[in-house]
């Protein structure tokens, strides 16, 4: 075989080699066979060490064009299978834009818990303290306490859920107010500072407010055997029906963002207050522009309900009042019945996520 077809044979081994290469790895070994420091190519020029100058000059030239075809053969090879490497790789994290992206699902507050929030955001503005407490009662904390006579038809089955425990003459209930609890924080802040009151010092007052969970016999669209109160409460030495009227205004004037609403009290009767009054409030623009809406329930607390909370009912004096946080949610955003904030159907609370 003369050098030409030596040269040749070489050329077409190292290119089925080559293509015979499955990874990158593989190929390169393949290189150095052919192209390496005891390579082929390498091998066959130290033989060229004998030959006159002219022979090395042709041979040389000719070494020097299979070597190139070889290098090339080796770069095309390379790129081959880089590309197929990267396809390979680009099929495996292959994206489907169409698909439905994975979403996460955000929570939010029930309406009825975001009142309780703004509720207690802004009489906590006015340093009411928030006092949460049992929502099974004794008889006495539910109604004796609060004034509430034997013979009262709140007291009835037909109105309050009564729950085992408790003594016939003292049965335990669900609370149909949140008003034990006011009386319980009463206490506890009485019994806190009561060598201070007994020394004739000035305690300082009671302002606190009790929201939650309260239960009566009650089902319609209006009404919910579940449902939330508020009440407040505030005693001092020299709390009136003045201080009532500033505090409730500046609520609701802030709770529904509008400071022209007009509050109007109307007499009525609560066992646990005397004078008692209902407390109306009227917008002067918006959807309910001009009719007169029921809020809350407010007054003096009842001397005798002072006097259970361990205080003289001739030294310390002040007001409570009662709302409704459902009826504020539904009349903040309107919604007309009561049973939707209880049915659960997330079509309609996902529409209160702020
Ligand atoms: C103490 C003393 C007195 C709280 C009061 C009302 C009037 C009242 C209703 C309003 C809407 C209940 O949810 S509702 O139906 N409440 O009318 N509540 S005065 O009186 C108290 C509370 C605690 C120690």
């Amino acid at each position: 075989m003369n050098d030409a077809d030596i040269l040749n044979e070489l050329i077409a081994t190292a290119k089925t080699n080559f293509s015979q290469s499955a990874t990158p790895a593989d190929l390169e070994n393949a290189k150095a066979q052919f192209l390496g420091k005891s390579g082929r190519i390498t091998e066959f020029m130290k033989g060229m060490a004998q030959l006159s100058v002219e022979e090395k000059k042709s041979r040389g030239a000719a070494v020097n064009l299979a070597k190139q075809a070889i290098e090339t053969a080796l770069n095309e090879r390379r790129q081959a299978l880089a590309k197929a490497e990267l396809e390979k790789q680009l099929k495996a994290e292959a994206l489907d834009v169409t698909l439905p992206g994975c979403q996460r699902v955000q929570g939010g507050l029930h309406p009825v818990s975001l009142t309780l929030e703004r509720i207690e955001d802004i009489f906590g503005s006015m340093g009411f303290d928030v006092a949460q407490g049992p929502e099974i009662e004794t008889d006495w904390f539910n109604f004796t306490a609060l004034n509430t006579p034997e013979d009262h038809p709140a007291r009835s089955m037909h109105d309050t859920f009564y729950v085992e425990g408790g003594t016939e003459n003292a049965p335990n209930l669900l609370r149909t107010h949140t008003s034990p609890m006011q009386i319980r924080y009463a206490v506890q802040h009485v019994k806190k500072h009561r060598a201070l009151i007994d020394a004739g010092g000035r305690m300082p007052e009671i302002r606190v407010i009790a929201p939650g969970r309260t239960y009566r016999v009650d089902s319609d669209a209006t009404h919910s055997p579940m449902f939330h109160q508020c009440e407040g409460l505030w005693i001092g030495e020299n709390v009136s029906f003045k201080d009532l009227k500033y505090v409730f205004t500046y609520f609701c004037r802030t709770f529904f963002e509008s400071n022209d609403l007009v509050l109007r009290f109307r007499p009525s009767f609560f066992p646990f207050t005397e004078p008692s009054a209902e407390i109306d409030i009227q917008f002067q623009s918006g959807p309910l522009s001009g009719q007169w809406l029921e809020v809350a329930g407010s007054g003096q607390v009842h001397p005798n309900v002072v006097r259970n909370m361990g205080l003289d009912p001739e030294k310390y004096i002040g007001f409570a009042f009662g709302m409704g946080p459902d009826r504020l949610t539904m009349l903040r955003y309107g919604v007309n019945d009561l049973r939707l904030f209880f049915d659960g159907d997330i079509r309609f609370l996902s529409q209160f996520q702020s």
